[in-house]
């Protein structure tokens, strides 16, 4: 009998899932498991669900198992593997009445989503059960939920594969080598325009990025503005933001998970500080990540951080940290 695997998908009407959802039933995510699939959404757009019930039968993966829509998290969660936590509430809508400009306001409107999932994925969820949170702001809502969870052996992340995926895309043009050459591409940070991509540990086909790129004026003016405003560019042309690429990233970190890495390499996503690199303790932060042939996760702790690095990860953790601090009410 084939393995099966049972994924939570929430914001499941939502743009990024509308590609992500079928490429985890495609065979190629989860291999040769059956994936069953929760899909959960708020109850004033669960409906829209049933529509893409009926294209996700109509396309006929064989790997599909049981899907089902729903708005209840809670029992969505029973037993679950892995949770892809995309839903959040966009800068701009109105919500209780109130237009949700500031920062503040969002962070405290998907923090209070993520202490109620996070209750219930700790609770209901497998003891070793797999969140990646990409609704934003990631970092922070994955705090959130992974202090409300309370079940230190299920893995909380905040993604920042996009953000990893954008960095090799540009350094591949700049070396003229195909994305696939690069590897070790480490975000540090938050998922936000203060991360840092960091170039200098990237290897290149056997060549470091400190080695093989001397041009500072190209990183401080070229390469780190493209990368960490990379979201911004894509919703100024598109009128919306980031969506097949947000999915893509998704699934690449679904995969990172899955399968171990492969010597030397390591994967870029967001995860509790423990001291490494001396980051500051309780934040959620991009950090190198590696996955062992029994399927665990752990922070690889041998990356060399140059001074330039050093100054601007403490930006993105100071920020982080003031995240942090506008939450507070929520990690009691
Ligand atoms: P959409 O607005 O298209 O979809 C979001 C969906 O979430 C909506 O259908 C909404 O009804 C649902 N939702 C809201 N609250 C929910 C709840 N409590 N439970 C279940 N569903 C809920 O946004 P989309 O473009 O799909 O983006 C989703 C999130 O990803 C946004 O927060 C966005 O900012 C974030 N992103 C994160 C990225 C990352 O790299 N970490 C990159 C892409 C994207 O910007």
């Amino acid at each position: 009998m084939k393995e099966r695997v049972k994924v939570v998908v929430t914001g499941a009407a939502g743009q990024i899932s509308y590609s992500l959802i079928p490429r985890l039933v495609d065979g190629h995510t989860f291999g040769d498991k059956i994936v069953d699939l929760e899909l959960v959404e708020i109850p004033q757009v669960v409906e829209k669900l049933e529509g893409l019930v009926m294209e996700l039968e109509d396309s006929n993966f064989p790997n599909m198992g049981n899907v089902n829509y729903t708005s209840d998290f809670e029992a969505a969660a029973k037993d679950a593997d892995w949770f892809l936590l995309v839903g959040s509430i966009p800068r701009g809508i109105v919500y209780n009445g109130k237009k949700i400009e500031e920062r503040a306001d969002l962070l405290q409107i998907n923090g209070g989503i993520f202490v109620g999932q996070g209750k219930a994925i700790g609770e209901h969820g497998k003891s070793d059960a797999k969140v990646l949170v990409v609704g934003n702001p990631a970092n922070t809502n994955a705090l959130i939920g992974r202090h409300a969870a309370n079940n230190p052996s299920q893995l909380w992340m905040a993604m920042t594969m996009l953000d990893s995926s954008r960095a090799q895309s540009v350094l591949s043009k700049k070396l003229n080598a195909g994305v696939a050459d690069i590897s070790k591409m480490i975000i540090w940070g938050n998922h936000s325009p203060t991360m840092y991509p960091d170039f200098e540990n990237m290897d290149c086909n056997g060549q470091s990025g400190k080695d093989a790129i001397s041009d500072m004026d190209w990183i401080n003016n070229n390469f780190l503005p493209t990368v960490q405003q990379r979201g911004k560019a894509v919703i100024d042309s598109r009128g919306a933001s980031s969506a097949t690429s947000a999915a893509k990233a998704a699934l690449d970190t679904v995969v990172a998970c899955e399968n171990p890495t492969a010597p030397g390499d390591c994967f870029s996503a967001a995860v509790i500080t423990d001291g490494s690199y001396d980051l500051p303790d309780g934040i959620i932060c991009g950090m190198p990540l590696r996955t062992l042939e029994d399927g665990s996760i752990e922070i690889v702790k041998d990356i060399v951080l140059s001074e330039f690095a050093k100054e601007k990860i403490q930006i993105s953790t100071n920020e982080l940290l003031e995240e942090r601090a506008a939450v507070e009410d929520l990690l009691k």
